[in-house]
């Protein structure tokens, strides 16, 4: 059996619940800026998570829900540049501190550096806005704390597809039994699963019913030791919050 040798860790709603209050704040501000009159409510934008990847949530937005908005000629830019705006307000949110690191987040990421553990991430998300949310949260210093950064349009076919993470491991040259995922929605664990990763899940406002197949476990939050997770699915093995050697465990378990 393969030793655990790093921890990858997906960004939105893993690391931070950023959708909500972060990403359809900032598309938002970002169609007014442009005089759209388009206004994604937390229940619509709950619907467009459906697609992964910003441009191609405007996309999706366009082709499902606003079918009647002519699209100018240069539609590409037209994307390319809206997003890009809401890249900006997106850094600009995290630079205001609008959003916290998730609960047991922290207190893992510094256990496993204590640990020698690799650590790294895997999103579908733009690198700038990796970089704000760590810079803003844990400090800039810790952009150096992830060996790989894999982000965004570095791979072509966004999660669901097992690209990102078959990049990720890729560049840490790593096989999918010596490392775990962590992840929060549907999208996640199809990427992280098709990758063959051992994957836990968090789960947020946005995702407590999907579909978790194929995740060693299903939590509410990583926990604190003050604040125990709740179990969704799967088997805690008398631990109440995530720790290294829970999540060793899992691995063990999960490649035996
Ligand atoms: C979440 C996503 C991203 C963000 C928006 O990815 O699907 O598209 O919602 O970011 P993950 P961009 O959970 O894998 O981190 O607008 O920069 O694409
Ligand atoms: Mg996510």
């Amino acid at each position: 059996m393969s030793e655990l040798a790093a921890l990858i860790f997906d960004v939105d709603g893993t690391l931070a619940d950023t959708e909500r209050d972060g990403h359809r704040v900032a598309f938002n501000l970002a169609f007014r800026e442009a005089k759209l009159d388009w206004d994604w409510t937390p229940e619509l934008y709950g619907e467009l998570l459906a697609v992964t990847g910003g441009k191609e949530r405007i996309r999706f937005y366009l082709e499902k829900y606003n079918t009647e908005f002519k699209k100018p000629g240069n539609f590409d830019d037209f994307v390319a540049g809206l997003h890009a705006a809401k890249t900006s307000f997106y850094t600009k949110l995290m630079a205001e501190g609008a959003i916290p690191l998730r609960p047991g987040v922290e207190r893992l990421i510094n256990e496993a550096r204590d640990a020698g553990m690799r650590i790294a991430i895997a999103t579908t998300t733009t690198p700038e806005n990796v970089t704000a949310l760590l810079t803003y949260t844990l400090g800039a210093d810790s952009i150096d704390w992830f060996e790989v950064i894999g982000a965004g349009d570095i791979v072509p076919a966004k999660k669901p597809a097992p690209d990102i993470y078959h990049y990720v491991m890729e560049e840490m040259n790593l096989a999918p039994e010596q490392c775990m995922a962590f992840e929060d929605s549907y999208n996640g664990i199809r990427s992280s699963a098709q990758a063959r990763l051992t994957t836990l899940v968090t789960t947020n406002g946005y995702t407590a019913d999907d579909d978790f197949s194929g995740a060693a476990i299903v939590l509410d939050q990583m926990g604190e030791p003050d604040a125990p997770f709740i179990v969704q699915s799967g088997e805690a093995l008398g631990y109440s919050y995530v720790n290294l050697d829970m999540i060793r465990a899992l691995h063990k378990a999960a490649n035996a």
